[in-house]
């Protein structure tokens, strides 16, 4: 594992957390979970505009977002009503990273082919502020921009790997960040190409 980088206060960036081995046991983990919880296209609240980047959840909680709804967390799938699969074990160990002490609810798939984004937006439907969000990154590289705390705040741009895991906490838990650009045709891990993000994320506070 290469060292570790902090680009700001609490925004870490822990280059090839994963090696090769270990993303493909990721990538089949996830293609067992997406078989069970399909992906969907959520929508923008109100406007019911889709996302360009499809999505799916594992854990207790999923966050999911159409136009009646908005943007939330919910424990079944928005088309099939099932329960979410288990969060993979390899994931774990990346939120293990994060040194938080209760264990994650909510891990969002996002797979975005070449031309999908996303654009700039703060992490805050979740009660549990004080805990990290923890990003893998898996199959083509991506370019990644972050900011500050206002949405005006100057951002910075970041190119993310296959394997790179982001700690996104304490002063910078609540940046604007997004993703401007996949990088079509970087890797092999997935045999159709495009990117597939994790977020592992903490919703209710834990019980003391
Ligand atoms: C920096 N996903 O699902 S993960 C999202 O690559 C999301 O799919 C992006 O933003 C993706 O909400 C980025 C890395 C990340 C997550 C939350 C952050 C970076 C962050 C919060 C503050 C600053
Ligand atoms: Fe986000």
């Amino acid at each position: 594992m290469a060292p570790m980088l902090e680009l700001a206060p609490g925004l870490v960036h822990l280059p090839a957390f994963f090696d090769r081995a270990a993303q493909e046991r990721l990538v089949a983990d996830l293609r067992a979970a997406v078989a069970q919880a399909p992906l969907f296209t959520p929508r923008m609240p109100r406007t019911g505009k889709p996302f360009s980047v499809r999505m799916t959840n594992c854990g207790a909680l999923g966050w999911v977002s159409d136009a009646a709804g908005g943007y939330r967390y919910q424990a079944a799938h928005p088309e099939t009503g099932a329960a979410w699969p288990a969060i993979p074990a390899l994931a774990l160990d990346a939120w293990a990273a994060g040194g938080y002490g209760a264990p994650p609810e909510a891990c969002l798939v996002n797979f975005y082919d070449a031309a999908a984004r996303m654009g700039l937006h703060q992490d805050r439907d979740e009660a549990a502020l004080d805990a990290p969000v923890v990003s893998v990154s898996l199959g083509d590289s991506c370019l990644f921009r972050f900011g500050g705390a206002n949405r005006n705040d100057p951002t910075r741009s970041v190119k993310l790997h296959s394997g790179d895991v982001v700690l996104i906490g304490g002063a910078s838990r609540l940046c604007f960040h997004g993703v401007d650009k996949i990088y079509g045709g970087t890797s092999t891990l997935l045999t159709q190409g495009g990117r597939i993000n994790l977020t592992l994320r903490r919703v209710s506070q834990p019980i003391p």
